[in-house]
């Protein structure tokens, strides 16, 4: 299904005036608000394919009906969520979970939607089934070059059916790693995993990117081979300048400070871009800022001063993607929270005096320092979010609208209330 302009349109001037009066109000606080809605309007997120069935725990999984049980569909999902929010205008890919037979054909369709591909991702973390050799003691890593050329040559075959499709980026994450002491000699699981991505990195095309994609723990439970953002820093580092590290937020020890890796790897200018999702415990793939919205925060307060003193364009020169997927709520409505948490947090960066927070941070006057970024984290930037999404020709209130037309129980009659999604 497909949601009509004119629908949205109309639905829009219902909320109008209350929204232009917010609006005014939040204009009088935020000295650059113009200058950010502009911003938010250029920002697009990237929907994971993965994301638009209902995840699933290892002891259950609730189908919520009407999943998109193809690649077309899920096209059309995001298709749907772009249409509402006007922010989400890339898909990812997770291959083999959604291989594009026809990649014409897909890219038309997504063209349809406004829709452009973003990072392709490999899998040698599952055996599939027409597959001749096992990664259960890992892929890339592994004590046998006949699985680790295996793994290899799975990655240069996504590379292959993502430059069909225009994406421009390759990301790899990795499961290996070990369960328990002993298991595997952790310098030869570094030189073989190298060695591995170095066959791939040399079939990367001349404007691609290789992601190197960190996790510290799961499905391995003792080590992991790219356990850290050093890890893959170190990969990266010896690989070239097409290799940089990716930070999925879930994939820390717990309390780790996000915000200060992510300004050193910016100092670096080895930051790829990220997996949003938040947790309370580890990787657990929670709507992005439902926990901990300041963290959020003061992650994108350093995205943000590291790409202006870059010189980098915030929305073309990093890799923005949710990587969510849950077990209690209408996939597409968390994507739209997870997309509205983000612009906020965006949002609230933007607004921060970088001047004066210098200032005070030379001064060592930490109170004001403090209430620099307090401030802007307590102000409320919805309406500057809303406003652009009327102005990129999306709903004013996107999970309102959804709920309006009946969204769900309308693919629900299309596709059937016992759907799968193919992914995790
Ligand atoms: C691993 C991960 C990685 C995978 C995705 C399905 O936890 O974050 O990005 O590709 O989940
Ligand atoms: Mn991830
Ligand atoms: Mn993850």
């Amino acid at each position: 299904m497909k949601l009509n302009k004119e629908d949205i349109q109309e639905y829009n001037e219902g909320l109008l005036e209350f929204h232009q009066e917010k609006l005014a109000f939040t204009k009088k606080e935020v000295t650059n608000a113009e200058a950010i809605i502009q911003k938010l309007v250029d920002f697009q997120i990237a929907i994971p394919s993965w994301a638009l069935g209902t995840g699933g725990t290892r002891f259950g999984r609730f189908s919520g009906g009407g999943e998109p049980a193809t690649l077309e569909q899920k096209i059309e999902d995001v298709g749907l969520l772009h249409a509402l929010n006007q922010a989400s205008g890339a898909i990812s890919l997770h291959i083999p979970w959604d291989i594009p037979k026809d990649a014409a054909a897909i890219k038309a369709l997504a063209d349809e939607h406004g829709l452009v591909f973003d990072a392709v991702n490999s899998n040698t973390f599952q055996d599939q089934a027409d597959q001749e050799l096992s990664y259960k003691f890992g892929s890339l890593q592994h004590t046998d070059p006949a699985v680790r050329q295996q793994a290899v040559d799975h990655n240069i075959e996504v590379i292959k059916h993502g430059i069909e499709l225009g994406s421009k980026s390759l990301t790899v994450w990795l499961s290996d790693g070990s369960c328990f002491p002993g298991q595997i000699n952790f310098k030869k699981a570094f030189e073989n995993t190298l060695e591995s991505l170095q066959k791939i990195y040399a079939e990367l095309p001349e404007d691609w990117k290789m992601f190197v994609e960190y996790k510290a723990f799961e499905p391995n439970f003792y080590s992991m081979t790219v356990g850290d953002w050093g890890q893959s820093l170190l990969f990266a580092n010896k690989l070239g300048p097409k290799a940089k590290t990716l930070v999925d937020l879930g994939h820390h020890l717990p309390n780790a400070n996000i915000e200060q890796i992510v300004s050193l790897l910016m100092m670096e200018g080895k930051l790829a871009g990220f997996h949003f999702n938040d947790s309370k415990y580890a990787d657990d793939d929670l709507t992005a800022g439902a926990i901990k919205p300041y963290q959020l925060f003061l992650i994108f307060n350093e995205l943000v001063a590291g790409m202006d003193a870059a010189g980098m364009n915030h929305a073309k020169d990093l890799g923005w993607m949710i990587d969510a997927s849950h077990n209690v709520k209408d996939p597409l409505e968390d994507l739209l929270q997870s997309v509205e948490a983000i612009m906020l947090a965006y949002a609230q960066a933007l607004s921060v005096d970088k001047e004066a927070l210098e200032n005070a941070r030379e001064d060592n006057d930490v109170v004001v320092a403090q209430n620099i970024l307090q401030n802007a984290f307590r102000t409320d930037m919805r309406a500057l979010v809303a406003e652009a999404r009327l102005r990129a020709g999306g709903a004013l209130n996107p999970i309102g609208f959804y709920r309006k037309m009946d969204v769900r129980d309308k693919l629900i009659r299309e596709r059937g209330s016992k759907t799968v999604a193919t992914g995790l």
